[in-house]
């Protein structure tokens, strides 16, 4: 049956299958029998920042959209996030063992978790899964670009509308406050943040105080233990009980309350197919906690954004591209970068006076700016290292500029990703580090760490993978994608593989801008 004949004859199609819920439908999902069709006009793929603000203001422009996530809705779900000290179910994306960054000595049942990791030849790029995307496991630091940087990477975008309207407008949305000095200056797990900013001032760099989606007000409360712990209790990369602002808490919900939003979570988009009137067709796999397949379905639609996540969004294009002729722009792929992430770290830090402390609070509120240092330009957060006892050791996870990009391609054999990255992308980036940690050693003591890293750089570590779908090169000025009509993206690859902070406000803020003027436009209509 052809998709326009099928669509014809479907009872599910002809009803709209937004708020269907037949006897019949969840019967085939249980036995798996046969493919579900399923029609809509507006599919979103992924529920992290990019998608979660497509949804609010289609929904509120009176649209009716349907969202497509692979991972878990955990508020629906009602299952507790795990803390770092004892990993669980929301810990890893199916995997029988634990994947952060370092200490993985924990055996796990796989779980559709929170957090997931890609491992190509020179890099790791941790993600997020689940309703709320990368909001669910980053650290909540909400940074600004600056704004030189922010005109050098951007410079066809209205900078001046950037700073007076997009990023107040996203930094509202989000919840973003800041820490109060005085519970900073005594709160015993914020030991690491005063000690790094003693140390950086000693070295002669200069700190900036960080803001954050994390309710600084609700931790002041744990702290007095007036409320259940969550930051204070080693909660972040596998979700946050409490406490942060993720998308599920701000423009998720808000998206849901307008009644014009479908949320399918466990929904693994596979392949992507153009139709010949311009719409989309979408293979999608409906998989069970475990991962096992519930039911294979089609969808169709008129409008399609991608916002996968960059790896997910170039995923779905060049494997589309790759199996089905699906027709990609020559820029899909390239300009990639791991916005300058380059971890190290320090052991026998204060070893004397307690060290960095052995209570820490997972949400960090400092930076080292060395940006405009002309020979070494990084920025610098100053992380927590939640161990449960005091290892002495100070974690840092710079942010330089990318001064090679990578690419990524479609192994059409393997059917998987290849990421055009190795260690010449991140020469400078080492040397950066190299400098920051010989000159934090030479003012305070202490040596590079080498208990956590390989001779104690982590050049191999990266939370913020962007690019590969450059605004204005792979797509036009708003995020549609070169050569199609009805295709947008947005999410993090549409920044050219560095922002030089921490990237969700700069996402965010590019996505509100994308979608006022598609709105504006009537591309929706
Ligand atoms: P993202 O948030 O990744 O959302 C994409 C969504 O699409 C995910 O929910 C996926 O499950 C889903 N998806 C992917 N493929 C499919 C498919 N085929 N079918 C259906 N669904 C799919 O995208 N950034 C900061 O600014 N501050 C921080 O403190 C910070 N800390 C971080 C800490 C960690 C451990 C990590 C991993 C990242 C951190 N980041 C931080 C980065 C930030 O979370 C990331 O840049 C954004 O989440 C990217 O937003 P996108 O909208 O691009």
């Amino acid at each position: 049956m052809d998709r326009k004949n099928f669509i014809k004859t479907s009872v599910l199609a002809i009803s709209g299958f937004y708020f269907l819920q037949s006897e019949f439908m969840y019967a085939a999902e249980r036995k798996n029998e046969t493919k579900q069709y399923h029609d809509a006009p507006i599919i979103i793929i992924g529920s992290g920042y990019g998608g979660a603000v497509s949804a609010l203001r289609l929904c509120e422009a009176g649209k009716k959209v349907v969202l497509l996530e692979m991972g878990l809705n955990w508020e629906k779900a009602k299952i507790p996030f795990s803390n770092l000290l004892k990993p669980g179910k929301s810990s890893a994306w199916l995997k029988n063992k634990s994947i952060a960054p370092f200490m993985n000595i924990f055996s796990l049942t796989p779980f559709t978790g929170t957090l997931d990791r890609l491992d190509f030849d020179h890099i790791k790029i941790w993600l997020g899964r689940g309703v709320g995307g990368g909001s669910l496991v980053n650290g909540g630091m909400a940074v600004t670009p600056k704004e030189s940087y922010f005109k050098e990477i951007f410079p066809d975008l209205d900078a001046d509308k950037f700073y007076s309207h997009y990023f107040p407008l996203v930094r509202e949305e989000l919840k973003v406050n800041v820490i109060d000095e005085l519970f900073l200056k005594d709160c015993p797990y914020y030991k690491f943040t005063r000690v790094g900013e003693q140390e950086a001032h000693k070295a002669g760099f200069k700190t900036i105080r960080v803001p954050n989606v994390y309710d600084f007000t609700y931790m002041e409360k744990e702290f007095r233990n007036e409320v259940p712990r969550s930051a204070l209790n080693t909660e972040v990369i596998y979700g946050n009980n409490h406490g942060k602002n993720s998308l599920d808490k701000t423009y998720l919900k808000k998206a849901v309350e307008t009644g014009n939003l479908e949320i399918l979570d466990l929904h693994q988009v596979q392949t992507i197919e153009l139709n010949d009137d311009k719409s989309y067709t979408l293979h999608v796999q409906q998989i069970d906690t475990s991962g096992s397949l519930v039911a294979e379905k089609v969808f169709t639609c008129k409008k399609l954004i991608l916002s996968a996540g960059t790896m997910g969004t170039l995923q779905l294009l060049l494997k589309s591209s790759a199996l089905s002729n699906f027709p990609v722009h020559e820029n899909v792929g390239k300009n990639w970068g791991n916005n300058g992430n380059f971890m190290t770290g320090r052991n026998w830090v204060k070893p004397l006076s307690g060290g960095t402390g052995a209570k820490q609070s997972t949400i960090p509120v400092g930076g080292i700016d060395n940006w405009d240092d002309p020979e070494h330009p990084f920025f610098t957060e100053i992380a927590p290292l939640p161990m449960g006892m005091d290892v002495a050791t100070a974690l840092y996870l710079l942010i330089n500029r990318v001064d090679k990009k990578g690419e990524v391609t479609y192994h059409k054999d393997s059917q998987s990703l290849a990421l055009h990255w190795d260690e010449s992308n991140t020469v400078k980036m080492r040397e950066n580090a190299r400098y920051f940690i010989r000159k934090m050693n030479k003012a305070n003591g202490g040596t590079r760490s080498h208990f956590l890293f390989n001779n104690g750089f982590g050049a191999d570590i990266c939370y913020h993978p962007l690019g590969g779908c450059v605004l204005g090169e792979a797509t036009d000025e708003y995020g549609k994608l070169k050569g199609h009509e009805n295709l947008y993206v947005l999410d993090g690859s549409l920044i050219p593989g560095t922002i030089g902070v921490n990237p969700f406000v700069t996402i965010t803020a590019i996505a509100e801008y994308c979608i006022e003027n598609l709105i504006r436009k009537d591309e929706f209509a």
